[in-house]
């Protein structure tokens, strides 16, 4: 099949998803093109079926806002019609839902049929889509869309109580390349974060409110004073400059590092003992899994969906949201023996092979098969 693929092309959850499923798709035989702004940044290597069209917005001194959804519409007109297009699969249904219902439309009129696909990811519901300046729009190109999936079933209920859907969502859960998550630790790379063999603990988000990165410093406090241990803060955002100021006034600056953004996470995650999550909504919570996958334990909160993957006492431990004291004992129970990480280790594994891309995958498939033209 032809398919285009519009989503972020940054760090995020919605982003990272959408490109490994075009990868998965291309490696299957089908035509992926991806249309977006920028090269998505998981997008980093040469594949023949893979094609990335970049959506140019044109400045104007008229422009205080230049028309990013107008620009990306036009360039799915564009796409669908000179690559025979059978599929626009939209991920984060602000604005790709919404220009891909336009560019529908638009091609429509020239004789040509393309089933748009949108697949809801979290905060294009929960928080952004739900403003009232967004919501008559976003619920209109959701319900006008062939076939909308959610990311888990947490998120497919919430759409149906913030907004009037009128056509049933399909749960298709994330997943993860279990493979290629599942690596050896550079052992050069480890000695230098932990060099007297800390357990070493992570977090991987946007920082941004709604992660409440605070309360991961505060749990790493608490597991540091019992167990020798190192925390790796990898992404990047808003709430990073109080989370770092919060090291310092917990004179923890030796044992925290923030690594920024990264590309390789699999190599991050390689080293890790723990990885720890204490958002206050995660529709699914990508990065736990990823986490898991490379056979690291997870502590998180127990919001949203996060209760469909994380399975409590065997992969890890869920707690109320804010509830540091008890998040922090779950991580020490951890991590106070071999033998118990080893034993959360695997139960870890074992559950993100539930979610292996291989498991997935064939569901988008089944999907763009039963409703492409
Ligand atoms: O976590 C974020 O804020 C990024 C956001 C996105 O859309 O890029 O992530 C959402 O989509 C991910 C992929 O489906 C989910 O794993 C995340 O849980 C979800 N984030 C939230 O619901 C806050």
């Amino acid at each position: 099949m032809n398919i285009g693929i519009a989503c972020y092309p940054t760090f995020g959850g919605s982003g990272v998803l959408a490109t490994e499923l075009g990868k998965a798709l291309a490696e299957k035989g089908h035509n992926v093109h991806f249309i977006t702004y920028q090269q998505p940044v998981r997008l980093n290597e040469f594949h023949a079926n893979i094609f990335y069209h970049e959506v140019q917005v044109p400045t104007y001194p008229l422009f205080d806002y230049p028309p990013y959804e107008t620009a990306l519409a036009s360039t799915m007109v564009d796409v669908i019609m000179n690559n025979n297009l059978d599929i626009i699969h939209a991920h984060y249904a602000i604005p790709h839902a919404s220009a891909a219902y336009m560019a529908k439309q638009i091609v429509q009129k020239q004789g040509r049929n393309v089933t748009v696909i949108t697949t809801l990811h979290g905060t294009d519901i929960t928080l952004v889509g739900r403003d009232k300046t967004y919501a008559p729009v976003v619920t209109f190109s959701i319900n006008q869309s062939d076939v909308i999936t959610a990311v888990s079933d947490n998120l497919r209920n919430e759409t149906f109580k913030s907004f009037k859907i009128e056509k049933e969502i399909e749960v298709i859960h994330n997943f993860v390349d279990v493979k290629r998550f599942h690596k050896k630790p550079i052992d050069a790379f480890k000695k230098v974060i932990a060099p007297n063999k800390e357990r070493v603990i992570l977090h991987a988000s946007n920082f941004r409110k709604i992660k409440r990165v605070d309360d991961v410093v505060k749990i790493f406090y608490e597991i540091n004073k019992v167990i020798p241990s190192k925390l790796i803060m990898i992404g990047d955002g808003p709430e990073r400059p109080k989370a770092e100021e919060l090291c310092r006034e917990l004179h923890l600056c030796d044992e925290i590092r923030f690594v920024g953004k990264q590309v390789e996470m699999e190599d991050v995650l390689a080293i890790g003992d723990l990885f720890l999550l204490t958002s206050e909504y995660e529709s699914f919570g990508l990065a736990a899994l990823e986490a898991m996958a490379a056979e690291v334990p997870v502590v998180s909160t127990n919001a949203g969906g996060l209760p469909e993957i994380i399975i409590d006492g065997d992969c890890g431990y869920m707690g109320n949201v804010g509830d540091v004291a008890d998040m922090s004992q779950k991580a020490i129970s951890i991590l106070k023996d071999d033998e118990t990480l080893k034993k959360f280790k695997a139960g870890a594994m074992k559950q993100a092979e539930r979610f292996d891309i291989h498991n997935i995958v064939p569901q988008y498939e089944k999907l763009y098969a039963c409703y492409a033209k």
